[in-house]
């Protein structure tokens, strides 16, 4: 399990039910882990863990850099080759191993909060981001993520779920929801942002004394 929010203690930790023991699998992170996915992504037949960073403390909506650890006898050793892929990659908002170009090894699919969905093939054991069209280019509030071949054809197919109409930031690609983040009120160590969108010019989304508390207005 991931151990959210919980960064000076162990980021992933493992759950016995049935002597309800917690104990430590990764040590602590400088971000808040989120979504893990499990598979077996270089087949020496050991299961490998990705750990996606969701968000920084106090540093929302910050990149924190996500990880990918292979099980060396029992282990989870940093995959330092693959590592560099997942640098700064955002926040990470679900994770899924999946044999997306169907030749038999698991490749691995993140969607993003403030990003786009991202596919990494695996090249015997080595990723590399992969553009397809009109789906790394697609940015939005991703937040579910499931495989599944869902018109028979035998390739797997990509479900993402995004905050949508349910709420009051609707969005769209000519009324795009945009956010800024920044040091606006000038106070070392505490970042703020807000949100606006386009209607003509770009518009405050939340209500002037919230912003007030970023920015300080005064007449
Ligand atoms: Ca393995
Ligand atoms: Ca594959
Ligand atoms: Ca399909």
């Amino acid at each position: 399990m991931a151990n959210y929010e919980a960064r000076k203690t162990a980021s992933v930790v493992t759950y016995s039910p049935r002597s309800g023991a917690m104990t430590p699998l990764l040590g602590g992170d400088t971000a808040s882990v989120g979504p893990l996915a499990l598979a077996d992504y270089d087949g020496d037949g050991k299961l490998d863990l990705f750990v996606g960073a969701r968000i920084y403390p106090a540093g929302y909506p910050l990149s924190p850099s996500s990880h990918l650890y292979h099980n060396v006898a029992g282990r989870l050793v940093l995959d330092s080759a693959n590592d560099r892929l997942f640098y700064e990659l955002g926040m990470v908002s679900a994770a899924t191993f999946a044999d997306i170009d169907g030749d038999g090894d698991p490749d691995l699919i993140v969607t993003l909060e403030w990003g786009a969905i991202h596919v990494f093939l695996n090249d015997h054991g080595r990723f590399h981001a992969a553009e397809f069209p009109g789906l790394s280019t697609v940015n939005s509030r991703w937040n579910g993520l499931a495989t599944g071949d869902l018109d028979g054809d035998g390739r797997l197919d990509i479900i993402a779920t995004s905050w949508g109409r349910n709420l009051d930031y609707h969005a769209s690609d000519s009324d795009p929801l945009l956010l800024y983040t920044g040091y606006f009120s000038g106070r070392a160590g505490r970042t703020r942002c807000w949100h606006s969108r386009i209607r003509g010019s770009a518009r405050p989304r939340r209500s002037c004394p919230s912003i007030d508390c970023c920015w300080h207005f005064r007449d």
